[in-house]
């Protein structure tokens, strides 16, 4: 199967009790699912996965695949900086209909780089479906070499890379040198910079409030229209240093609320509120119609 294409990363709409709201969970599904992307990438950074216990984690997993219509692929989020706990929410995403599973490199703890395929072999046999590394060195802290990467996407089972890395050089070059693998753009702000060094599609948090925008990004990128696709990611960055200034999931739940998608904006402690401040750049960037 080719995965290439556009996906949301899915958020975790919570109570005011931090306890997930299943109403707004299917509420955003559903928007998701008419916004013209390609799928739903679900349980990753964006859905506060790592504030989850496994259990909920699961239960979220459960919950967008019952809401989702077929004709998007999901990809499960299961990457956890344990071995054990990625195998159990792998093997509970691999009875369920997601097309593909993804693990972002585990974190906190320094792993060696044959512990590190190890892991991904290991989850990959657990969910007997195929697996998208998620390359994340800001916050994951494991700056992966290009050779590594590469070694990565050869192992059994491996079929695509998420790089949320604003290195463009290292996109070409993996693009380059893994041309049946799938690459998708992972920092929202660089998706045109980022397909034209090779990427077959992206990830993204802010999919869920400008879907159409992203889809006419990578139309204009694909139909060599530079100049367009760099006036419609001007356009998004305005956005995103928007959400980037308020808390990007706060951020983006804010902006749901407001539209009515869903009715609750409450994130995981420690998560940031988004500060009145911050509510009046989004409120004006909602009259004005950029979301
Ligand atoms: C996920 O794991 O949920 C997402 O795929 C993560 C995604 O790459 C986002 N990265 C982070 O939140 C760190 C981006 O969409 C990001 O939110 C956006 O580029 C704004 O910085």
């Amino acid at each position: 199967m080719n995965f290439s294409g556009l996906y949301a990363a899915t958020l975790t709409p919570f109570n005011l009790d931090e306890t997930i709201n299943h109403d707004d969970l299917a509420s955003l599904v559903k928007f998701n699912c008419e916004s013209g992307l390609d799928g739903l990438y679900v349980g990753g950074s964006t859905a506060e996965a790592f504030l989850c216990s496994t259990e909920e984690r699961i239960q979220t997993l459960e919950l967008t695949a019952e809401a989702a219509t077929a004709d998007m692929t999901l990809i499960a989020h299961v990457g956890d900086i344990s071995t054990k706990k990625s195998e159990i929410l792998a093997r509970a995403a691999g009875a369920m209909p997601y097309q593909a599973i993804s693990a972002v490199t585990p974190f906190y703890y320094p792993v060696a780089f044959n512990e590190l395929k190890k892991h991904y072999s290991d989850v990959i046999q657990a969910a007997g479906k195929p697996m998208i590394v998620y390359n994340f060195p800001a916050f994951a802290g494991m700056n992966l070499s290009g050779e590594q990467i590469n070694e990565l996407l050869n192992i059994d089972g491996v079929v695509a890379l998420k790089q949320t890395s604003a290195n463009l050089y290292q996109m070409e070059q993996v693009t380059r040198q893994n041309p049946e693998k799938t690459v998708f753009n992972g920092f929202d702000e660089i998706l045109a910079s980022g397909l034209v060094a090779g990427a077959n599609g992206g990830i993204g948090s802010t999919y869920n409030i400008q879907a159409q925008r992203m889809i006419d990004i990578q139309a204009a990128i694909f139909t060599n229209n530079a100049q367009q696709a760099t006036a419609l990611q001007r356009e998004a960055n305005v956005l995103i240093d928007a959400l980037v200034g308020a808390g990007v999931i706060p951020g983006l739940k804010y902006v749901l609320k407001q539209k009515g998608i869903i009715q609750n904006e409450h994130c995981r402690r420690p998560l940031n509120v988004v500060t009145d401040e911050h509510k009046a750049t989004l409120n004006a960037l909602i009259e004005a119609n950029v979301c």
